[in-house]
């Protein structure tokens, strides 16, 4: 298959030829480049995720909506429109209009799934993906990227749900979704930056390889929904979770008194926890990241080397 690009998205020139040939791709949000890190982190973060995708092995996929195209396979030289005034947090819901309304965005989880399977992309990582916040009785916040991940037939590497999201429902969710969740290296869900959250997983695995073999296997069912790997932090990156807890809790009160809500809600939090914990969330953040990353490349280069025959 050719992988052209289209008046709405473009596909870097070697990705879709790493795509053509069967070779690993991981696709890679932008959302945490420009709403979630401070700018100088940002730019760095995608310098190094770059390196850790391309010496697994695989070709990096940066997503992004610039100047109203999809990008898929930003150089990290070219993300300097992410921290220009006016950027947009790109899901799901906001794809088309951001497109057609000229619009430059970082892509969620969300978004990042629907432009990484439209360009015929396997894998993805993330730090934490967007599940069911604490406090959804009352707000009804439950995030798009639950619903993606059912509709989208990718791996996806990430830490658990973000920090602001109670573990316990957004696992629930994902069940009644559909959802396969694989637990690598670990029998409960990771807390993104604390490394259990108490919740069991369904299954456990050791290596990318075996990650592989369920992305295959579902790939062959047929299978719509995606294949959510989860990975503890790195040891010497996780907090304590109790520590973490309290964080989560001292910001949510801000955001409370600062009556922040919807999309905006998740950059101010992040702010706000690597403020009370002294920088030390944020150094978890990029820990995870790149974890994260260096798995989804692993299971990507698995997934080449087993599964070209497979059906598309
Ligand atoms: N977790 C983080 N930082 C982030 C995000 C998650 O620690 O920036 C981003 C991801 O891009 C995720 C998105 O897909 O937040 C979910 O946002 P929402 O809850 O508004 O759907
Ligand atoms: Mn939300």
């Amino acid at each position: 298959m050719t992988r052209a690009s289209s008046p709405w998205m473009r596909i870097a020139p070697e990705v879709a030829a790493a795509l053509d040939a069967g070779r690993a791709v991981v696709a890679l949000e932008s959302a945490v480049l420009s709403h979630g890190l401070p700018e100088a982190q940002a730019r760095n973060l995608a310098c190094r995720l770059d390196e850790v995708v391309r010496s697994a092995g695989a070709i990096p996929a940066l997503v992004a909506v610039r100047a109203g195209r999809v990008e898929v396979g930003l150089d990290p030289s070219e993300v300097s429109f992410l921290f220009a005034a006016g950027v947009v947090k790109v899901s799901a819901r906001d794809m088309a209009a951001s497109v057609a309304q000229r619009q430059s965005g970082g892509t969620t989880v969300a978004g990042t799934l629907a432009a990484a399977y439209a360009a015929g992309i396997r894998v993805m990582a993330t730090g934490g993906i967007g599940g069911v916040h604490i406090g959804a009785e009352a707000s009804r916040d439950v995030s798009a990227d639950l619903f993606a991940l059912s509709r989208f037939p990718l791996v996806v590497v990430c830490a658990g749900s973000k920090a602001i999201c109670d573990p316990h429902w957004t696992s629930e969710a994902l069940d009644s979704l559909g959802v396969s969740v694989v637990g690598f290296r670990t029998d409960t869900l990771p807390a993104f930056l604390a490394r259990s959250s108490g919740v069991v997983v369904p299954c456990r695995v050791e290596t990318a390889r075996e990650v592989a073999a369920i992305a295959k296997a579902k790939m062959e069912m047929r299978d719509p929904s995606a294949l959510l790997v989860v990975q503890p932090p790195p040891p010497d990156a996780a907090m304590d979770e109790k520590e973490l807890a309290c964080a989560v809790a001292a910001a949510l009160e801000r955001a409370r008194a600062a009556a922040v809500g919807g999309a905006a809600l998740t950059p101010y939090l992040l702010r706000e926890i690597a403020e009370v914990t002294g920088g030390e969330a944020l150094t978890a953040n990029l820990a995870v990241l790149e974890a994260n990353v260096s798995l989804a490349a692993a299971v990507a280069v698995e997934i080449s080397r087993s599964g070209r025959d497979a059906p598309a």
